[in-house]
């Protein structure tokens, strides 16, 4: 509220409840930026601040109904929208549209982000029409409508204190599983059961499951980057990839890792697996405040181009290969993304034109990968079908960086011994 001004108000609505068929819904979450203000999970909320009033913060719930929930579940109501969210007022949600009007006139600016959900446009527009046609009553319509994301998601992208202690958790809770994933997978088993073992961990250790659909792709599935059938055998010999995080509280963790199934690396998937580690370790090193994504993704870049020339996949030098783009062949995708409450967080990635400074606070994973298609043309055949991920959350420090997933073991030896069952 301090960043929007005395006469403003900002209107944030959740997401509809998707039915899946007949009266079974998709599994609900509240959108971030809603919980991210009020820590209020419950469908058919509606955050209405005014900083200029003297009830600033009213929010909008589903009324108790002892009927309703009965089949539906517990709700907070508008007592404990009240006594629980610290709202200064609430209201049922039926009641939005027809109040709508007095709440915002004469405001100068409203946040709201238009086109994003239907059904609030629509309410919108009518209340603005509504005020528009009650100029002469002195109810005047919003002066500019203002898309609250840049402001709400600079707030987002760095992480307080608390928020950090809860991705923590998310981060143990991931490492968990991986370590279990490395423990149990081996040749025979499906996909489908290291996934399972992945959920399992997430729920019994708390977490509300994964914050993204888990990846468990072994073999040439490593090489398809958003592989989520999770079906297949895994195969003696073969490297197992999984890119699964837990979220916790609203918080997900986003972590990769690569290991053998039958527990050793042979000698050309070691190679491969080196540069990977290599080219993520330096960057990870490079990890401070004023340090740019792109740095990362360049150092990273650089690493891997000069390992597909020393592996046989690429001719040429550094340089060119770079400049020519060859390497997008085996790198095709960006190192980094904000992490936080969503997987791929907000917050924006330049300013003016420029890659941002990272800053205390801020969370980012780095994720480098090698991918060679099991029909690649011209690489050698043992690098054939090999995928590699090595991903990793490095929260941004005073002084540099912390590694919030460190507890996953990730260097050829530690991850040999912990694929091992004792
Ligand atoms: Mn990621």
């Amino acid at each position: 509220m301090a960043a929007m001004g005395p006469n403003s108000a900002a209107l944030i609505g959740s997401p509809p409840e998707i039915l899946r068929n007949g009266d079974s819904s998709y599994p609900y979450r509240q959108c971030s930026d809603l919980y991210y203000l009020t820590g209020f999970a419950e469908p058919q909320a509606t955050v209405l601040l005014r900083p200029g009033a003297d009830e600033p913060y009213t929010l909008f719930v589903r009324p108790r109904d002892a009927e309703r929930e009965i089949w539906d579940g517990r709700r907070a109501g508008v007592e404990g929208a009240v006594k629980n969210f610290g709202a200064d007022k609430a209201l049922p949600a039926s009641e939005l549209r027809g109040n709508l009007a007095k709440l915002i006139a004469n405001v100068d600016d409203l946040y709201y982000e238009l086109g994003a959900n239907p059904a609030y446009d629509e309410i919108l527009l009518a209340v603005l029409d509504e005020l528009r046609r009650g100029e002469r009553r002195g109810m005047r319509a919003p002066r500019r409508i203002v898309d609250p994301r840049f402001s709400l998601h600079e707030l987002r992208l760095r992480k307080s204190s608390e928020e950090v202690e809860v991705l923590r958790r998310a981060a143990a809770i991931t490492s968990e599983a991986h370590v279990e994933s490395m423990k149990a997978a081996k040749a025979g088993m499906g996909e489908n059961e290291i996934e399972a073992l992945i959920n399992y961990t997430f729920r019994r250790r708390g977490g509300t499951g994964p914050g993204y659909t888990s990846i468990v792709g072994g073999g040439d599935n490593a090489t398809i980057l958003h592989y989520i059938e999770n079906d297949a055998e895994l195969k003696e010999g073969e490297l197992l990839l999984i890119d699964a995080g837990c979220e916790y509280a609203f918080y997900t963790a986003d972590v990769t890792r690569t290991f053998p199934i039958s527990g050793r690396f042979t000698e050309a998937q070691k190679r491969c697996y080196q540069i990977v580690l290599d080219s993520q370790l330096q960057a990870i090193a490079m990890s401070k405040p004023g340090a740019t994504i792109d740095e990362l993704h360049d150092c990273c870049v650089r690493v891997l181009t000069a390992g597909m020339i020393e592996l046989g996949l690429l001719q040429g030098t550094v340089d060119e290969c770079i400049q020519s783009g060859d390497y997008k062949k085996f790198y095709m995708h960006r190192t980094s993304h904000w992490l936080g409450m969503d997987v791929h967080d907000v917050g924006v990635y330049t300013l003016d034109n420029k890659p941002r400074p990272m800053e205390p606070g801020m969370i980012v994973t780095i994720e480098p990968g090698l991918y060679i298609a099991a029909d690649a043309e011209g690489v050698p055949d043992e690098y054939r079908g090999i995928g590699i991920r090595i991903e990793d959350d490095i929260l941004i420090t005073a002084d540099g960086y912390e590694n919030l997933t460190a507890a996953v073991p990730k260097t050829i030896a530690e991850v040999e011994a912990a694929c091992q069952r004792s």
